[in-house]
């Protein structure tokens, strides 16, 4: 895709211009408008109400202090964000990421990219993203704690259940959304639906543990039969080890493929005879621990030091399902090389531009983000649903439902691709059809 259109440049030149430094949300919005160009060209009303303009200025920012006391007296102080992005079609609906690395450019990003993503699951919530520069890693339960309590003291005015609904990201799961609910409820006086990944028997929904992870091999299984593929003994390497890396390799295993490598930001573990989860699941999730140990138990396994090596091991099916940026120009080449076939993001912008061309250049089928990660927040609209019903529905239901909405952003994304004359580019499907159904419901609303 080029980037030279005078509409594309246009909108760099004020996102630029108007977020300076900020240079993930620099390439997420990027990514957009390259893809949408043609739709914009094709219908003056786009371009005449200024719709992508409104959408690329967030409705609402909010920043704020998050001071805390740590174990040992010692006061800390950390910076909290939430930008709610769109409400056009519900309300504000995304994760917070709790990562030393945040900043508001990644929120940004985050949140950018949630308003397409959300829009593609056909159920109704808008966009938003949060989180801090809190390290929960190496904390104790109680700091963990004491932080989450601080950090909804502010953001409780902001949120509600019609309002804004946040959920987990990179560093914040089940422990950190009970005691962030623990605190809403408490300050507020009120058991609503005010988070999704909540605990089971207390409003959370069965499946949103699995559901990134499963909800990205189901999209994956449909690319897979586009290249009259399926998993039965594909090699898959998956990277990361958290919550998504996890719940994708339980899949790819159930499927009949096999894992065989794992990561996490200090390096990676191969076991070619295929990951055992258990272990895996054992040191992540309960121990909080390294994936470095996995080799220390398992023989049959070998650690590398640092991240990026892990895309050198020839694969059928890369899941890259860390964080942004992790797969370079460079590593897409080698992932082209060694034979790889497709590649589904369970992580958000895992691939830079440069390896997004790369991939497209070869042939390589990629399940972009928006697309290939919604299962998580699409099963949290689910929790929502359920929430507002006061209702629990069964495993195999939430299940059902998770597939049939994979099957659903899939089948935009293809069609919106084919309409425009872009076939297989499920990169500009996923971002026309997001944008084409907020754009919808912007132009209903008015300008506001
Ligand atoms: P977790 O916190 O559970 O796990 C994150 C994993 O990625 C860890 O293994 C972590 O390693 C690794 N990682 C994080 N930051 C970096 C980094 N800068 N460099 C290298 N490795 C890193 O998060 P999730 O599994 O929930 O999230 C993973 C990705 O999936 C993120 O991009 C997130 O935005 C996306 N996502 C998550 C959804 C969800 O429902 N949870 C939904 C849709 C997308 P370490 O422990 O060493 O930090
Ligand atoms: O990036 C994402 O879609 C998420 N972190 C999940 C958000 C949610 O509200 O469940």
């Amino acid at each position: 895709m080029s980037g030279s259109s005078y509409f594309v440049d246009e909108i760099m030149g004020v996102v630029a211009a108007r977020n300076p430094g900020e240079t993930e949300f620099h390439q997420a919005v990027r990514e957009v408008a390259e893809s949408v160009d043609v739709v914009v060209q094709k219908n003056s009303q786009l371009a005449k109400l200024k719709v992508l303009e409104r959408m690329i200025e967030p409705e609402r920012q909010v920043i704020f202090r998050v001071p805390w006391v740590d174990d040992k007296g010692d006061v800390q102080i950390n910076r909290g964000f939430r930008v709610e992005f769109n409400s056009a079609i519900g309300p504000y609906k995304g994760g917070l990421r709790f990562h030393p690395s945040v900043y508001l450019g990644i929120i940004k990003f985050l949140g950018f990219e949630q308003v397409f993503k959300n829009a593609l699951t056909t159920t109704p919530i808008g966009g938003g993203k949060g989180g801090s520069d809190f390290d929960p890693k190496g904390k104790s339960d109680l700091e963990v704690m004491r932080f989450c309590q601080s950090f909804m003291s502010e953001l409780f005015r902001h949120i509600g259940e019609d309002t804004d609904v946040p959920a987990g990201d990179i560093g914040v799961g089940g422990r950190e959304i009970g005691y962030m609910f623990g605190q809403y409820k408490k300050l507020t006086n009120k058991f609503t639906g005010v988070l999704t990944g909540k605990g089971i028997g207390w409003g959370g929904s069965l499946v949103r543990t699995e559901a990134t992870g499963y909800g990205l091999v189901y999209y994956m299984t449909r690319v897979l039969q586009d290249l009259k593929m399926d998993w039965k003994g594909k090699k898959v390497v998956v990277s990361g080890s958290g919550n998504v890396a996890i719940y994708a390799t339980e899949k790819v295993h159930q499927l009949g493929g096999k894992v065989v490598a794992l990561s996490d930001s200090s390096g990676y573990i191969v076991d070619e005879g295929g990951i055992k989860l258990d272990t895996v699941k054992r040191i992540k999730e309960v121990e909080r621990g390294r994936i470095k140990e996995y080799a220390d138990e398992h023989k049959s396994a070998k650690y590398t030091e640092g991240c990026s090596g892990i895309w050198s091991i020839p694969c059928d099916v890369a899941l890259p399902s860390a964080t942004q940026n992790e797969i370079d120009g460079k590593s897409a080449q080698i992932l082209v090389k060694n034979g790889c076939k497709a590649v589904g993001e369970g992580a958000n912008m895992p691939s830079t531009p440069e390896a997004v061309d790369v991939f497209q250049d070869a042939g390589v089928i990629l399940g972009p983000a928006k697309a290939a990660n919604a299962g998580g927040v699409a099963t949290s609209a689910l929790e929502m649903c359920q929430n507002s019903m006061r209702l629990d529905w069964p495993f195999e239901e939430v299940d059902a439902r998770l597939k049939q909405i994979m099957n659903a952003v899939y089948d935009q994304s293809r069609a919106a691709a084919d309409e425009y004359g872009l076939k297989g580019n499920l990169v500009a499907g996923a971002n026309i059809a997001g944008f084409q159904k907020v754009a919808h419901a912007m132009i209903a609303q008015g300008i506001v």
